[in-house]
């Protein structure tokens, strides 16, 4: 596929990133001359929005900046989704920690129709264990791409990069539905279970610059991203999810129940009752997880139909 000029949009969330956007967009603009640029500003208390502005004029970069009242990544990055039109969008982080060098290596087999979703890859190389100073965070990732990569038999490396390069049909196609920086979590989990192709590759990663500040608390956004990850398998993985729900509360009742069964060996009577009622009703409890479960499934699998079949009539 060769693209008209004007078909390539690089977009940036940024959130009270003064020390570093100017830089980012300079580095994007020099990647992608012919790329449009568009900043999503989430009311930023410093000089983020008039700085990016005034690069973005300064070098007569196509693009602007898009004020987003509602706070959080997910909804930066919603917004853009639905305001710009682009054939091949890239998203990156303002805040100069991943290589603008590498943009064309990401959008590249976009273009060429060789995947939907190019993902930077910064844990393969080793770059974000080394320059990344929050252990938490490492240990994070890790736990994050075993359970994805167990639930959807995917052998994905990088699950929470904020590097990104999608195609139309893909963003065009995507709901967003989370608010802040379960956003990547999202839109991977969104990618393998609408089998959509995608494509991982390493790059360099280097740590924020000094005077430059995170926008990510360790244990609220830790806490945020495994509880999405549980809410988007309910969504996705629904007879996964309540079978293992429908497990836990059988095998407590089997444990509530061995009183009962002793007494009913040894006595031909049973004492237990209140136990006995409740490892009834936690079998049945069981039983009902079961059916929920088979219930969701079947209408995840009808959603699933519908989805491939909307793909399709746009193709
Ligand atoms: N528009 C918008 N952008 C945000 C918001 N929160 C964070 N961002 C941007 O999203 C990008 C990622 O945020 P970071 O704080 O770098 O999070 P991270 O990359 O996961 O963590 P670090 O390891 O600290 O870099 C940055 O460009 C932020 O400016 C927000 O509420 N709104
Ligand atoms: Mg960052």
């Amino acid at each position: 596929m060769s693209l008209p000029p004007d078909s390539i949009a690089v977009i940036l969330p940024a959130y009270n990133e003064e020390v570093t956007v100017a830089g980012v967009i300079r580095a994007f603009h020099a990647a992608l001359p012919q790329a449009a640029i568009y900043v999503i500003d989430n009311n930023s208390k410093d000089a983020t929005a008039r700085l990016a502005a005034d690069t973005l004029a300064s070098l007569g970069c196509k693009g602007r900046v898009i004020p987003e009242l509602r706070q959080g990544k997910g909804n930066a990055v919603r917004r853009a989704f639905h305001e710009v039109n682009a054939d091949v969008y890239l998203m990156v982080d303002a805040d100069l920690t991943y290589p603008a060098n590498r943009a064309m290596d990401l959008i590249q087999p976009v273009i060429d129709g060789q995947a939907d979703m190019v993902v930077g890859d910064r844990l393969s190389g080793g770059h974000y264990a080394r320059e990344n100073k929050r252990p938490l965070h490492g240990f994070g990732n890790g736990l994050v791409v075993t359970m994805i990569n167990k639930f959807f038999g995917s052998q994905l490396r990088d699950t929470m990069s904020g590097y990104r390069a999608f195609s139309r049909t893909f963003v065009k196609n995507y709901a967003v539905l989370v608010e802040g920086f379960q956003l990547e979590i999202d839109v991977t989990l969104h990618a393998l279970d609408k089998r959509f192709r995608i494509l991982e590759l390493p790059v360099e990663y280097v740590d924020r610059p000094a005077g430059s500040a995170s926008k990510l608390n360790t244990l609220t956004d830790g806490a945020r991203v495994i509880f999405a990850i549980l809410q988007i398998l309910r969504y996705y993985k629904p007879l996964a999810f309540f079978t293992a729900v429908a497990l836990a509360s059988m095998l407590l009742g089997l444990v509530a129940a061995i009183p009962v069964f002793n007494d009913w060996i040894q006595y031909r009577y049973i004492y237990h009752v209140p136990l006995a009622i409740l490892a009834a009703a936690l079998e049945i409890v069981g039983a009902l997880m079961l059916s929920v479960g088979l219930m969701l499934d079947s209408i995840a699998h009808q959603r699933r139909t519908d989805y491939e079949l909307r793909l399709l009539a746009q193709s």
